[in-house]
């Protein structure tokens, strides 16, 4: 016998919005659907009879709202955009004060300030929540990133906690339940408020960032693999199961040993090798690498994944350029193949390490920008669970923000330093390498350049700085003077002389 009136609502039933409310129906909650096309509202009710909270489909929505407990609770997972903002505009005349509007997508946010601050102005209140795990996270974990009206947290944290991925709480592993779908039993949900406004989403956009530079990264340590050792797929794919046991064990290193070893099932040929080698970009990675640049924060190594996915996708260009740009002409490697290997593995840790610590310091800076007050040690931790870039790793980040909270950049924690102090040899190695074979690691090199910036005690900008100030006359501080003292030379005439001499 349903309920008269449902725990929450969800609008949008595509991919996530099916899954998220399976999910949220299998832990005992009693869930209204709504979806544009009605259609899709009434098979998936129809397909989905029995679930132990119930789903409740609904044809309009009036009838949606009129079905929800007070406050209301409604999750939005439709297209981020214009979509949310017209779902949002449908359904502020027919809410009471107080209600809480959820908007699960991978909005800006920017646009969640703008959405919060309105609903705000309206009575209503608001939270952009990123959620992260595709559609097998929607629908039996995902990492949740609330952000916005505190009280309204306070009201979704029941249901949020109960569907949210869970973590072992000493050494951050996920948990499983007996079955899929069966509650998880004790554990650490990945789920915490994260702050105020646009602070989940913009959590949940470096995520998807780092992931950017994640994948990259696992693409560079195969076309070295590749490249230099003319390892096959299934080989490979050995490889990466070897390192998913040990530093690198992480979700994306696991399915990409599932990938090098599947064979195509028409050719029978190793799948990846089918696959065109062209890939899309959508908008998160981008706004990640653009915030970045207009914080004036160092994220070169994510950015380099962007751009990697957009030179990957002028195919064309790339095929015709081939024929025409010669590489350098290199003979079969004759060092130790193991040795190589252990190589690229730690260079592939070591850029996994930097490109973490600039994401962290995207958000250090942000929470500055924007007055929130970031926990970076539990960020990772719900991290660690559900979301795509889930990786033992991660844990590391944990321990290493628990042992300084106020750390100022991820490289100089212990743990990080002692790691690439290890490893850095093999890192140069690869990286020299594969420049000698004229094999394209942006991602990889790009983090070598970071760390070798971020440790220089005096830059090249002095140089730099000359140049500006030269050409226009942007001033520039003395190395014998306290900093915050400007000084100019007129260059033209301090030049004449020696010119006309
Ligand atoms: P989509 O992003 O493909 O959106 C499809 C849904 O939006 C459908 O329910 C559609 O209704 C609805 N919709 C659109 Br389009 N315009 C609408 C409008 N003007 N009014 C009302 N409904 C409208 O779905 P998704 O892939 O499930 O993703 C949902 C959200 O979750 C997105 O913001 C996405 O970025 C985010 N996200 C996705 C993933 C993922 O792995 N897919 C992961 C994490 C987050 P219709 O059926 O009537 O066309």
């Amino acid at each position: 016998m349903p309920k008269t009136y449902s725990d929450i609502g969800l609008i949008g039933l595509a991919v996530m919005g099916q899954n998220l409310a399976l999910n949220i129906a299998d832990h005992g909650f009693q869930i209204s659907v709504y979806n544009r096309t009605t259609e899709k509202t009434d098979k998936f009710v129809a397909e989905n009879p029995s679930t132990p909270g119930g789903l409740i489909g609904t044809k309009t929505l009036e009838e949606f709202v009129q079905s929800l407990a007070l406050p209301r609770k409604i999750v939005i997972l439709v297209q981020a955009g214009k979509a949310t903002d017209a779902v949002i505009d449908g359904l502020i005349p027919l809410l009471s004060p107080a209600d809480i509007i959820i908007d699960g997508g991978n909005a800006l946010w920017t646009d969640t300030i703008r959405r919060e601050k309105s609903l705000k102005e309206k009575g209503l209140r608001f939270i952009g929540s990123g959620v992260s795990g595709g559609e097998e996270g929607a629908r039996f974990g995902p990492s949740l990133m609330p952000g916005g009206d505190k009280s309204s947290w306070e009201e979704l944290k029941p249901i949020w906690t109960a569907i949210a991925a869970k973590v072992d709480k000493k050494t951050g592993k996920p948990l499983t339940g007996a079955k899929p779908g069966q509650p998880i039993k004790g554990g650490v949900p990945c789920t915490v408020y994260i702050g105020e406004n646009g602070a989940g989403h913009y959590v949940k956009m470096v995520h998807n960032g780092i992931e950017y530079g994640d994948m990259q990264m696992i693409c560079e340590a195969y076309a070295l693999m590749k490249g230099i050792l003319g390892l096959k797929p299934a080989e490979m794919g050995e490889i990466f199961s070897t390192w998913n046991k040990g530093a690198l064990d992480s979700f994306l290193i696991e399915i990409t040993a599932d990938i090098l070893k599947q064979k195509d099932p028409v050719t029978k040929k190793p799948f990846v090798d089918i696959v065109l080698d062209t890939a899309g970009q959508k908008g998160t990675g981008k706004w990640t690498s653009v915030n970045a640049l207009d914080m004036g924060v160092p994220a070169p190594t994510i950015a380099e994944s962007v751009f990697a996915r957009c030179l990957s996708a002028v195919k064309e260009e790339r095929v015709a350029a081939s024929k025409i740009l010669k590489g350098p002409k290199v003979k079969k490697y004759s060092g130790s193949k193991k040795a190589l290997i252990e190589a690229i593995h730690d260079a592939l840790y070591c850029s996994k390490i930097c490109s973490y610590a600039q994401g962290f310091q995207l958000m250090r800076t942000a929470q500055g920008e924007y007055g929130w007050k970031l926990n970076f040690g539990q960020i990772a931790q719900i991290f660690r669970g559900g979301c795509i870039i889930r990786a033992a790793f991660l844990q590391k980040i944990t321990e290493a923000y628990a042992r300084n909270p106020k750390l100022a950049n991820l490289l100089l924690d212990e743990y990080f330093n002692k790691t690439i102090q290890k490893a850095q040899a093999n890192w140069r190695k690869v990286i020299a390498l594969a420049a000698e074979h004229g094999i394209s690691t942006p991602t990889f090199s790009s983090a070598l350049a970071y760390y070798d910036g971020y440790r220089s005690e005096r830059s090249p900008a002095n140089l730099l700085q000359a140049q500006r100030d030269y050409f226009g006359a942007h001033t520039y501080e003395r190395t014998d003077v306290k900093r915050g003292k400007f000084f100019h030379i007129d260059w033209p005439e301090a030049h004449r002389p020696q010119l006309e001499a």
